[in-house]
């Protein structure tokens, strides 16, 4: 009798990495309905665990709220206290079980000036190390050190032990005008010169492959000022004087780069592996549907060809692309870094 293998859901191990107020938490809360809704096209519920959906949809609105309510948005904010690990199911909605499982971790900023984000990234399958674009674009970057703080993170990288098909997804968070300004070349040409070296460190030692690109999550808001009292830094934000509605762009790429990335990494033991799978289950239990093995049989050649086609749309939205032009660039995009 053929020993029969589970069908266990691809697990996806994220880390959100980056300092504090650099708009961790925010990215996650607007990534969840575009997520959701571009799952439910293609056929799958999207499905957070217990009462995340409430906690999700409770900082989506705020977003919106801060986008369309008053002239002024100032990034004052009360941050995240503790870790908190959100799940998502990735689930047909034909199938009562998951066919994917993203297990999402935000941890506060403080994490990574304490290590502690060190036991968190160990293990993991991806992180999203966000940076703050406003403080790396402006007054020459004289505050990017204080609010990335990229040398405290750079050590908690180190320190870790990343599982061997991690990746970076760098996300530019509150780029948004840059964007608005065809300033986006010069963003990334920015975080190259901040960042090549210590990523470059980081990808030596550890091998990670890095992605790069740019996020707002507040709409069409406008760089206007930084404010320094003390050590207290704050950057305000006018509402773009045309543009009403709530407008987030690229908030769920991460995401789906970190999908896509999964999936392709298993493909070849499991996913559309025909042989694989017929390997497993001999021609009478395959055809013969009161042998034990037929039902568990058909359902993984189902999960095969809907993971299939889950990457290949994947594939399509994040149209990563390993040159340097800045102009495409709706998705996200792969930016090879200039090793110095
Ligand atoms: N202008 C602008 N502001 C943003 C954007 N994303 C987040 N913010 C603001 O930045 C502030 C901090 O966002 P959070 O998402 O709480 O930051 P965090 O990284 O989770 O912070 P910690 O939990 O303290 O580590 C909030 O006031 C957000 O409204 C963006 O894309 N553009
Ligand atoms: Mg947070």
């Amino acid at each position: 009798m053929t020993s029969i293998s589970p069908i266990e859901p691809v697990k996806i191990n994220i880390v959100m990495a980056g300092s504090t107020g650099v708009g961790k938490t925010s990215m996650l809360a607007a990534m969840y309905p575009s997520l959701r809704e571009q799952l439910h096209n293609i056929r799958y519920n999207f499905v957070p665990q217990d009462e995340d959906h409430l906690v999700l949809t409770n900082e989506y609105e705020k977003l919106q709220k801060l986008a369309q309510g008053g002239i002024e948005v100032v990034s004052d904010y009360v941050g995240t206290r503790g870790e908190k690990e959100f799940v998502f199911h990735i689930q047909p909605r034909t199938s009562e079980s998951p066919d994917m499982e993203l297990h999402l971790w935000d941890l506060p900023g403080g994490f990574y000036q304490d290590k502690q984000a060190t036991r968190f990234l160990n293990d993991s399958n991806v992180s999203f190390l966000c940076v703050d674009a406003v403080t790396l674009m402006e007054r020459c970057g004289i505050y990017h050190n204080r609010i990335n703080m990229p040398d405290e993170i750079k050590d908690c990288y180190l320190k870790s032990n990343l599982h061997p098909n991690h990746i970076i997804i760098v996300c530019l968070m509150r780029a948004e005008t840059y964007e608005q300004d065809g300033l986006r070349k010069k963003l990334f040409q920015t975080f190259d010169e901040k960042y090549s070296t210590i990523l470059s460190e980081i990808k030596k030692q550890k091998n990670t492959n890095i992605f790069v690109g740019s996020i707002q999550t507040t709409g069409r808001l406008r760089y206007n000022k930084i404010e320094v009292t003390g050590s207290d830094i704050k950057s305000y934000f006018i509402r773009h004087q045309n543009i009403k509605d709530y407008f987030s762009k690229g908030c769920d790429t991460p995401i789906q780069v970190a999908i896509h990335h999964s999936l392709a990494t298993v493909k070849s033991t499991d996913i559309d592996n025909m042989k694989l799978i017929k390997k497993d289950y001999p021609p009478f239990t395959r055809f013969l549907w009161f042998m034990s093995g037929y039902k568990e049989y058909w359902e993984r050649v189902a999960r095969a060809k809907r993971l299939s086609l889950l990457l290949k749309e994947m594939e399509k939205s994040i149209n990563i692309q390993s040159n340097q032009s800045q102009e495409n660039c709706t998705f996200f995009q792969y930016h090879p870094l200039t090793t110095r």
